[in-house]
C-alpha cells in the first residue's frame, strides 16, 4: 500500500471525536403517513433480489419504451441500467403531472430581498417556460442531443428551467456552482467541450446585488486559451428589461435570454426519447489530483434512483412543500431540489440567498410563509443558525414532519439542537451520506422504519449494501473499527464514468478492491467511496471523513491539490501544502503552508496575495483560514511533504514522532509560529 495510505487513514481517524448515542424514534403521526413503513418492502431490496429490486424505482417513472435488461454488466465497471428503455427526464418532471396537477406549484422561488414577492411557478407555467427555452436552445443556440452546455448560474428558478430544457432536448448540462470563479468555470467548459455558456446578469447575496455576467466574460477568455471556443453566451436577467445597460454584452456572442425568448413564445418541443443510459448531466467534483472529475450521470437510472430515494428517504408526497437549502450547483441540489421532488410532483422551494441573512429568523419566516413541511440542509448551515439564533425557530409558526442533514458528519450536540429546536421535537430526521458520484443517498435510516441515532448516518438505504475493508482488502467485521467504506453492488444512481477518462474512473473507484479486472460480474467490483467509516453492532455506519486529499468545507469538496496548485501560480511560492483544520461552523477549513523561493521575504502582503490568488482561481469557498509562510516544509527522507505533521500542528494536536523526518528541527519552528508554543 505504501506509507502514504497509512498516513492518510491515520489523519481521517482524527475525526473520531464522539461516542455512540442512543436512539430517537419517529412519532406515530409521522409513521402513520410515511411512504415506507413495511419492513417487507425494505427486505425486497436484499442482495438476493439484486438487481431486479430496483425496478420498483424505475416503475415510479413514465417510459416511452420499457427496458429489456435491468442491469447490463458487459462493460464492467461501467454499468448500464434499464437497458433498452426509452425515457425523458423533463417529461417525467413536468408533462406527466399536467393532467391532474397543472395548477399546482412546482417551484416556489424566494428572492433574497424580503421586499420582493415570492414567485409561485405552477407545473403548467414550468411546462411553458421549459418548452420556450428548449426551443431557444435548439433553434437559436443550435444545441442538439448529446451536446454539452456549461451553466454558471445562481440559485434562481431559471437555473432549474435551464436544466429541464436541456433534459428535454437530450443536451447534457454541466452546472457550475455560481460562487465558483471564472477559472473554475473555464476548466469545466474546456473539459466538457461546451460551445455555449449559460449565465445570469446578477443575483443577491447577503444584501448586495452582485454582477455575475463578468464571470462569464472572463471564463470565456480563459477557456479560449485552454482550447475551447464559446461562441454563444446566453444571459438570463434577474430583472428582465431593467439591468441590460449595466451588463456589457459582446455583440454577436452574448444574448439576453429574456429578449430572445420573445421569438419562441408559445413554442412547444417534443421531448427527445433518450436511451436510459444516455447521459443526463455532468457534475464536476474534486479528486485526489488537481483536475476536477466530470461525473457523468445517466438519464433512466439516475432519475429512477432520485425518484425512489426522494419517496422513501425524504418521504416526499405530492402534497408536500419541500425545501432543500443546498445550492443547485452541487449534486444535492440536482437530485433533491430539481429532479427528485419534481419527478414526484411535489412543490420545491428555491431560495436565492443565505439562510442567515438578514437575520437568524429568515429561514424560519420562509418556512412559515410557504408552510414548508420537509426541510433539508447541511451541518454547516445548522451550526451557523444555531450560533446566531439558538432560540429563533420557536418564534415562528411552522411544522416540519421531516428533516435531512447531508454533506459532512454532524456532531451529536448539533443534531440534538436541530431535532429539538428546528424540528420542535416533531420531525423525523435522516442523516444522509452520499457523494456527487452516487446520484442519490447511500446510507441513511428509512424514516418510517428505523430509529435515528445522532452522529450516525444509518445502514445502507434500500438496495445499497456497504462493506468496510481494511488496507489489505479484508472485511472489517468488528464494530467500531475504522476502515474504507465501499459499496458491494452497483445501483441505478451511480455515475457511469468520468467524462472522457474511463481509466481514471476505474483507477479511482474500483482498482483498489477489484477482485478480477477482467470480470464482468458486479460482485468483483466493490465501489470505493473514499471515506473512512465504522459500523456499529446495529448495522449503522458512522462516517469519519475523507481518506484521500479532499477537504470538506461547509459540505463542499475541495481538492487539496487544487488549492496547492492555485498557490503555486504566485511567482514567489516554491512549495505549498494544504491541511484541513476543524472549524466551528464550516466543519473544516484549509490552512495553507507555504515555503517561498530563495530570496523572497515573508510579509503579510505576500500572504494576502497568495490567499487572493486562491479565491480568484477557485472561489471564496477555498479561502485559507491562514497562510503560514514557513522556512521549509517538514519532509520525509524521500522528500515527501508531511501533511500529517502540519495537520496536527494546525489542529493543536500532538505531532507524534518526527525524528525520522529529514528536517525535524523545522517542525519546532512551525509549531511555535502556529501555536505560540
Ligand atoms: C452529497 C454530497 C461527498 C463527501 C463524502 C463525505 C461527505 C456527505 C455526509 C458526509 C458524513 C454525511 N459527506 N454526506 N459525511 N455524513 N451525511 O455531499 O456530495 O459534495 O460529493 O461530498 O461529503 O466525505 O465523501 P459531495
Amino acid at each position: 500500500m505504501g506509507d502514504k495510505k497509512v498516513e492518510e487513514t491515520t489523519e481521517a481517524q482524527i475525526a473520531v471525536h464522539w461516542q455512540e448515542e442512543g436512539y430517537y424514534y419517529p412519532s406515530t403521526k409521522f409513521i402513520g403517513q410515511a411512504n415506507l413503513t413495511d419492513p417487507a418492502v425494505y427486505d425486497r431490496f436484499s442482495l438476493d433480489n439484486f438487481p431486479d429490486c430496483f425496478t420498483e424505482y424505475a416503475k415510479m417513472l413514465d417510459w416511452y419504451k420499457p427496458w429489456n435488461t435491468v442491469l447490463d454488466t458487459s462493460d464492467a465497471p461501467c454499468w448500464k441500467w434499464f437497458k433498452g428503455g426509452l425515457i425523458n427526464a423533463s417529461y417525467n418532471c413536468i408533462d406527466r403531472h399536467l393532467e391532474k396537477n397543472k395548477n399546482k406549484t412546482a417551484i416556489h422561488f424566494v428572492p433574497e430581498p424580503e421586499s420582493e414577492r415570492v414567485d409561485h411557478i405552477t407545473y403548467q407555467e414550468l411546462y411553458v417556460r421549459v418548452n420556450e427555452f428548449a426551443a431557444l436552445l435548439r433553434d437559436f443556440a443550435g444545441l442538439k442531443r448529446g451536446d454539452r452546455v456549461t451553466v454558471h448560474m445562481p440559485m434562481t428558478a431559471e437555473l432549474a428551467i435551464t436544466m429541464l430544457a436541456c433534459a428535454r432536448l437530450g443536451v447534457i448540462h454541466s452546472v457550475v456552482f455560481g460562487g465558483f470563479s471564472p477559472n473554475a468555470c473555464a476548466d469545466r467548459i474546456v473539459d466538457s467541450q461546451s460551445r455555449v455558456l449559460i449565465s445570469m446578469d446578477a443575483y443577491y447575496r447577503s444584501g448586495t446585488l452582485l454582477n455575475h455576467k463578468i464571470n462569464a466574460d472572463d471564463a470565456v477568455k480563459i477557456a479560449k486559451n485552454g482550447g475551447q471556443v464559446v461562441d454563444k453566451v446566453l444571459v438570463w436577467q434577474r430583472y428582465p428589461g431593467k439591468s441590460s445597460t449595466e451588463t456589457p454584452m459582446v455583440a454577436g456572442r452574448d444574448f439576453f435570454v429574456n429578449e430572445e425568448l420573445k421569438n419562441y413564445y408559445g413554442k412547444r418541443i417534443e421531448p427527445e426519447k433518450m436511451l436510459a443510459e444516455d447521459p443526463l448531466f455532468l457534475m464536476y467534483t474534486s479528486g485526489t489530483t488537481g483536475k476536477p472529475k466530470g461525473c457523468q450521470h445517466s438519464t433512466g437510472g439516475y432519475l429512477a434512483y432520485v425518484a425512489g430515494t426522494s419517496k422513501y428517504i425524504q418521504d416526499i408526497h405530492p402534497e408536500d412543500v419541500y425545501w432543500c437549502m443546498a445550492d443547485i450547483g452541487w449534486i444535492t441540489g440536482h437530485s433533491y431540489i430539481v429532479y427528485g421532488p419534481l419527478a414526484l410532483c411535489a412543490s420545491s422551494v428555491i431560495y436565492e440567498g443565505v439562510p442567515t441573512y438578514p437575520d437568524a429568523g429568515r429561514s424560519w419566516r420562509i418556512a412559515q410563509e410557504l408552510d414548508v413541511n420537509i426541510f433539508h440542509t447541511a451541518p454547516t448551515a445548522i451550526r451557523a443558525l444555531r450560533k446566531i439564533g439558538p432560540d429563533e425557530p420557536a418564534k415562528y409558526n411552522y411544522h416540519f414532519k421531516h428533516m435531512t442533514t447531508v454533506g459532512e458528519p454532524i456532531e451529536p450536540e448539533v443534531w440534538k439542537w436541530y431535532q429539538r429546536e428546528v424540528g420542535k421535537g416533531e420531525a423525523a430526521i435522516v442523516d444522509t451520506w452520499w457523494q456527487t458520484e452516487n446520484g442519490g443517498f447511500l446510507c441513511s435510516t428509512v424514516p418510517g422504519i428505523k430509529p435515528m441515532k445522532p452522529g450516525s448516518a444509518g445502514p445502507g438505504v434500500p438496495g445499497i449494501h456497504p462493506i468496510i475493508y481494511d488496507e489489505n482488502g479484508h472485511e472489517v467485521t468488528k464494530a467500531g473499527i475504522a476502515g474504507n467504506i465501499c459499496i458491494q453492488n452497483p445501483w441505478p444512481g451511480q455515475f457511469q464514468t468520468i467524462w472522457g477518462d474511463r481509466d481514471r474512473f476505474v483507477e479511482t473507484y474500483f482498482a483498489r478492491y477489484c477482485k478480477d479486472p477482467k470480470s464482468k460480474d458486479w460482485r468483483d467490483w466493490p465501489y470505493l467511496a473514499g471515506d473512512a467509516a465504522t459500523k456499529s453492532d446495529d448495522g449503522y455506519y458512522r462516517i469519519l471523513g475523507r481518506i484521500d486529499d479532499v477537504i470538506n468545507v461547509s459540505g463542499h469538496r475541495l481538492g487539496t491539490k487544487e488549492i496547492e496548485s492555485a498557490a503555486l501560480v504566485v511567482n514567489e511560492v516554491a512549495e505549498a501544502a494544504v491541511v484541513p483544520v476543524a472549524h466551528d461552523i464550516k466543519g473544516k477549513v484549509p490552512d495553507l503552508y507555504i515555503a517561498l523561493k530563495p530570496g523572497y521575504e515573508a510579509t503579510e502582503a505576500l500572504a494576502q496575495k497568495i490567499s487572493d490568488a486562491i479565491c480568484e482561481q477557485i472561489g471564496k469557498i477555498a479561502k485559507p483560514r491562514k497562510v503560514w509562510l514557513v522556512p521549509d516544509m517538514p519532509k520525509t527522507r524521500s522528500g515527501k511533504i508531511m501533511r500529517r505533521v502540519l495537520g496536527a500542528i494546525s489542529n493543536n494536536k500532538d505531532v507524534g514522532d518526527v525524528m525520522t523526518l529529514a528536517n525535524p528541527e523545522v517542525v519546532v519552528i512551525i509549531k511555535e509560529m502556529v501555536t505560540g508554543k
